[in-house]
């Protein structure tokens, strides 16, 4: 018997020693654009959760991860729920994305800031190469389901992202999804 389980529908991973974290709005201060919108919104909101297998210690060589990640649909204003992102801490580490359900987009950023993004739709696969911040905004009505795969050494850089911010954002422009450029102060 495999140690963990993975719902072929539903992406979802069980078994023992897999992790699951939330992600409220409450916790996401400063991520969107629009703050004083997410402040006025129920804080109680769920934006995303994200289940992970780590089999080694984290930190370790040599070993992987293997994660799941929801992110429920909506906006902050103008703009899609997303996850934080992040860069790797051991930064040139690269990792797997892969759709399981609903639409988005993967929005990636090299270390000058540049941003662009693929689109995700149940079946993509997304090879998110080392040095490369990562973040997924759910643009669609349901559920963004995805599974990632990532190397035990890779670590995460919050910290960069929460300073910086990505070089754009993902907005609804007229009705449609449209990678909006930070403007440079
Ligand atoms: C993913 C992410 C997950 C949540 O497992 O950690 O989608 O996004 P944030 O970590 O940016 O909040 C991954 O990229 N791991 O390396
Ligand atoms: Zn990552």
């Amino acid at each position: 018997m495999p140690t963990i389980q993975l719902e072929i529908t539903s992406g979802k991973l069980a078994g023992e020693g897999v992790i699951t974290a939330q992600k409220k709005l409450s916790q996401l201060e400063n991520v969107f654009q629009d703050e004083a919108t997410r402040k006025s919104m129920d804080q109680d909101q769920l934006i995303y959760e994200v289940q992970a297998y780590m089999p080694v210690e984290e930190g370790k060589e040599g070993g992987l991860y293997f994660g799941n990640s929801t992110i429920f649909p909506g906006k902050v204003n103008n703009e899609y729920f997303m996850t934080r992102g992040h860069f790797h801490t051991k930064l040139d580490t690269a990792e797997y994305y892969w759709c399981i359900q609903g639409k988005g987009a993967l929005i990636l950023m090299d270390e000058e800031g540049k941003t662009w993004l693929e689109e995700m739709t149940p079946g993509s696969v997304h090879y998110i190469p080392g040095k490369i911040a990562h973040r997924v905004a759910n643009t669609g009505d349901e559920k963004l389901v995805f599974n990632a795969c990532w190397p035990s050494e890779a670590g995460h850089d919050y910290a960069t992202i929460e300073k910086d911010g990505f070089g754009a954002r993902l907005m609804e422009v007229d009705g449609k999804p449209q990678l909006v450029q930070n403007k440079k102060e």
